[in-house]
């Protein structure tokens, strides 16, 4: 009888080891339970989550009026598919269209096919609107990017791991140097086919980049004078999470209330996804004015659970969560904070080298090279000290709590945070 024992949590990680895909390589750590901006594992330690599940827990883990929005939409009607109508999805598509100023919404399920929809219906306005020749359009996009994980939106990425063998890829795609005003301007003028721009307000996989200032601002002016239509993957950056309701509000002056009635650069077209449910269930949406939106005809397009019922109610209340406890300024609030109580500790540490983001979508950047494992073992200690992150490069860890975070609640984590760096200090 030699058989060690397993933890609950090494036979959780083992079993999911043998009968699931190696697609990821997860912090070991097994959850099962989630509230507000906690998360506790299945020996009961208890921790803040830093990741919200990549933005989608904005409105933090199991948000009562989100979960009973779902469990009441649950126990009534679940799924109708789009052959017939149900009473929730008008309701909910008057309720997101005014709420973000367009026209129409389209409903889908998970972020990457929200960014297809994008995809399609900037190829669709192209031929059928801006008049280019049948297959000529071509999308600008960033040089690393991150759109989500489908054959097409892999064809335009360069991150290695996430496109090798998968091809042959998608055509039609122009790549630029990001937060590169020139460069999106010579793409423009390279070909009279530019139907689209696609870009991410503030790159996060990359590593948290911020754009300077007028880059959205400009790259949106030049797409009007060249009928480009500016499409903004908000997946990761909306509802609330850079202290704005959306990051194409940039610079505005607010954050107040309903600050997408004139923010600074307005897409065409915006895609959101992630904390558009909250996290409790997959919703993604396109949202565009008619004289785009209308080129979008039965048949083109769709999806069996997009737009269905409990995804519907689900979306309404969190959006209004985001309203009712004002998470966009407190986002914008606790991210100054942030930056700047870590700022302080960078003065005088050699480990840390720098901290950007907006709101509470932040990175840490370790000084070490990307190949080294240093920021995935300060991962591992932020863990064993309470905190969950994640790296998302070998040397920059990306800090993203729940929204509904309390003051005194960060400024905890921040000195969770510090104290871990300082183990690591050379
Ligand atoms: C994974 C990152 C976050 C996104 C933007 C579309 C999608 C995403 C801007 C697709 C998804 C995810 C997916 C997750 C890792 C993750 C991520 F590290 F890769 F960059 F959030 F930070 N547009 N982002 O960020 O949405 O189809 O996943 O719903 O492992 O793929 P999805």
């Amino acid at each position: 009888m030699s058989v060690t024992q397993l933890t609950k949590s090494e036979e959780a990680i083992a079993v999911e080891n043998k009968y699931g895909a190696h697609n990821y390589h997860p912090l070991p750590v097994v959850l099962n339970r989630g509230e507000g901006v906690y998360v506790w594992d299945v020996e009961g330690k208890k921790y803040y989550d830093f990741l919200s599940a990549y933005s989608a827990v904005n409105q933090g883990h199991c948000h009562p009026k989100i979960v009973n929005a779902m469990n009441e939409q649950a126990q009534t009607l679940t799924l109708t598919s789009r052959a017939f109508h149900n009473d929730v999805l008008g309701k909910y598509e008057k309720y997101a269209a005014e709420y973000f100023k367009f026209d129409k919404l389209l409903p889908m399920n998970t972020g990457a096919e929200a960014v297809e929809t994008a995809l399609k219906l900037c190829r669709k306005w192209a031929y059928e609107v801006k008049g280019i020749a049948e297959n000529e359009a071509e999308i600008v996009v960033c040089e690393n990017n991150f759109h989500g994980r489908t054959t097409t939106i892999i064809s335009f990425s360069n991150d290695q791991v996430a496109r090798k063998n998968f091809g042959p890829y998608t055509k039609g795609f122009i790549k630029v140097a990001y937060d590169n005003f020139e460069a999106l301007e010579k793409a423009f003028e390279s070909s009279k086919n530019i139907a689209g721009f696609l870009v991410e307000p503030i790159q996060g996989e990359a590593g948290v980049y911020v754009p300077s200032d007028d880059y959205l601002i400009k790259a949106k002016a030049l797409c009007e004078k060249h009928n480009v239509l500016f499409i903004a993957d908000e997946v990761q950056t909306g509802i609330a999470r850079t202290g704005r309701l959306l990051a194409t509000c940039g610079n505005c002056s607010c954050p107040k209330k309903d600050c997408s009635g004139t923010p600074d650069v307005k897409p065409d077209v915006l895609i959101l996804g992630k904390a558009l449910s909250g996290g409790a269930y997959p919703v993604s949406a396109v949202l565009a004015n008619d004289a785009v939106m209308n080129v979008i005809q039965p048949g083109t397009h769709g999806s069996t659970f997009g737009g269905n019922p409990v995804g519907a109610a689900v979306a309404i209340a969190a959006l209004e969560v985001v309203k009712n406890e004002s998470l966009a300024e407190n986002a914008d609030h606790l991210g100054n904070i942030f930056r700047s109580e870590i700022n302080k500790f960078i003065e005088t540490s050699s480990i840390a080298s720098q901290v950007r983001g907006r709101g509470l979508l932040n990175a840490i950047v370790i000084n070490d090279d990307e190949e080294s494992d240093t920021a995935w073992n300060i991962c591992l200690r932020l863990r064993d000290n309470g905190l969950l992150a994640k790296p998302t490069h070998g040397n920059i860890i990306r800090f993203a709590p729940p929204l509904v975070m309390t003051e005194a609640q960060l400024l905890d984590c921040v000195s969770i945070i510090i104290e871990t760096l300082k183990e690591f200090e050379k």
